[in-house]
């Protein structure tokens, strides 16, 4: 059934839709709920692609990138930040207690740092034995779907019809120094309008910020697509424009005004948890690949 409130995120992320539909029950408004669910999994040290317990890059330092944006298109960002935990809540404060949009690397931490947030270590025993494993062959290949449990994208809706969004990773994992994906860059690896809905995306940032895909789809919702139309169209210029879809996976999520979901990726393997109608459900994702 379509209603609002809706929260609906990238992978099974069921204890991260939880949180921000508790937000919503609560009357917070579809901003803080997309914190407090990102959250969640920045915090879950199990989870190798955001937040603490990240996969390093190459060096093995742990980058992160998050972004969020609300209802009015407003937009914070950090990227290749070290060192701090919950990224989306850093990227929430640029949004909010900056002249700017988005801060990086060290300006990002020394930000962080002067806000009250905790530096921390950020690279977990597991995750360094890992890089350890890798170093020995180092051989460089997009993971296609981590363990279904991956970067989080969210898109929320409170009962106002407010629509607020965040995306959170720690990235590629063993990628080039230096390396930023898509995630934290505005209307890639997210993209809000308030008159319309919102997407978000996961998988190979690469072939994303090449397509900007969540503006995208949430400008073919506005031409009146569907967002499962919306997010196959998407997809469908991604394999349009690379001949190696076999090499790596992407996934997109929207929702629209209405409340109405989507989700597409290029592979089997990709799934959206949706918080709608008092259900939290793991939803698996139609794909390209078949
Ligand atoms: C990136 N899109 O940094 C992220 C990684 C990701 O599932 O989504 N992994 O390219």
């Amino acid at each position: 059934k379509v209603s609002l409130p809706v929260v609906v995120a990238t992978w099974n992320v069921n204890n991260a839709t939880a949180k921000a539909w508790e937000q919503l029950q609560q009357g917070k408004s579809s901003l803080d709920a997309i914190e407090a669910g990102c959250m969640v999994e920045e915090a879950n040290a199990e989870g190798q692609s955001v937040g603490i317990g990240g996969l390093p890059d190459r060096d093995g330092n742990v980058t992160l990138d998050a972004c969020i944006m609300n209802k009015n298109g407003d937009y914070g960002a950090v990227v290749y930040l070290q060192n701090i935990k919950h990224p989306i809540s850093v990227a929430r404060r640029v949004m909010e207690d900056t002249p700017h949009v988005i801060l990086a690397g060290k300006g990002a931490e020394k930000f962080a740092i002067e806000s009250g947030f905790k530096p921390e270590d950020l690279l977990t025993e597991k995750s360094r034995a890992d890089w350890e494993k890798w170093k020995e062959k180092s051989e460089y290949k997009p993971i296609i779907n981590i363990e279904n449990h991956d970067t989080i994208g969210m898109l929320a809706i409170d009962s106002k019809g407010d629509i607020a969004g965040g995306c959170t990773t720690s990235g590629l994992a063993y990628k080039m120094a230096g390396r930023v994906g898509d995630s934290p860059i505005i209307g890639s690896g997210l993209f809000i309008d308030n008159e319309v809905g919102g997407a978000t995306a996961t998988g190979l940032g690469e072939a994303v910020l090449k397509t900007v895909g969540s503006f995208l789809i949430v400008e073919l919702m506005r031409q009146g697509k569907s967002p499962q139309e919306a997010c196959e169209e998407a997809i469908g210029r991604i394999v349009a424009k690379n001949k190696n879809i076999e090499d790596f996976q992407v996934g997109f999520i929207a929702v629209n005004k209405k409340g109405e979901t989507g989700a597409y990726a290029i592979h089997n393997g990709f799934w959206q948890t949706r918080y709608q109608d008092n259900k939290n459900e793991n939803i698996p994702s139609d794909f390209y690949n078949k």
